[in-house]
């Protein structure tokens, strides 16, 4: 119960958070599904909403296999630096390794966004997500779930709107909640 409490966000209420999940490496739509089911399945975390699933070019290192990518809304318990654990937790369950940056990967699950806290720095996080207004492949399924939302004093909408499509394309894959 300690342990449980001490994960708590501060004002010990549910907070919502957006998460953007991607991989080039394996069977990536089961992955997220089941990356997601984990999601939902603990108790610290529920699911809202998630997004289509896209397949998207490389970004920043474009050496490597397309992506696909989704994102979730979530509702969560924890606090920024204990998600951020959960997450990386999750991509290790899925065999995430750490070797080259921005390279390829089973499971990257990162977190974008944190309700009521509009900025963030730590030594192991940076909230919103430092590179999330740039990205198409989180701008592309955040809009989706998200467009009202605003990061930096714009919503997701209208930083959308200024980032080049880059080839990526919906895939017929979805996720349902059983
Ligand atoms: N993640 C990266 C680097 N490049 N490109 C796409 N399309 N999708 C990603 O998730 C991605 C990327 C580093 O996190
Ligand atoms: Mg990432
Ligand atoms: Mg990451």
């Amino acid at each position: 119960m300690q342990l449980a409490y001490k994960k708590r966000s501060s004002d010990n209420t549910p907070k919502k958070a957006w998460l953007g999940l991607g991989g080039n490496i394996g069977d990536v739509p089961s992955t997220l599904k089941y990356a997601l089911a984990d999601i939902e399945h603990s108790s610290e975390n529920h699911l809202i909403s998630v997004s289509s699933f896209y397949q998207t070019p490389p970004w920043g290192k474009i050496d490597q296999n397309r992506f696909v990518n989704i994102c979730c809304e979530i509702e969560t318990i924890f606090d920024p630096e204990n998600l951020l654990q959960f997450c990386l937790h999750i991509e290790k369950k899925y065999g995430r390794e750490r070797k080259i940056k921005w390279g390829p990967r089973t499971l990257d699950i990162d977190l974008l966004v944190y309700e009521n806290i509009p900025h963030y720095r730590s030594e192991t996080l940076t909230l919103p997500h430092p590179l999330m207004t740039e990205r198409a492949f989180v701008l592309y399924p955040l809009c989706e779930i998200a467009q009202a939302l605003i990061v930096n004093g714009r919503t997701i909408r209208e930083w959308k709107k200024d980032c080049a499509d880059d080839g990526i394309v919906i895939l017929p894959t979805h996720f349902t909640m059983r």
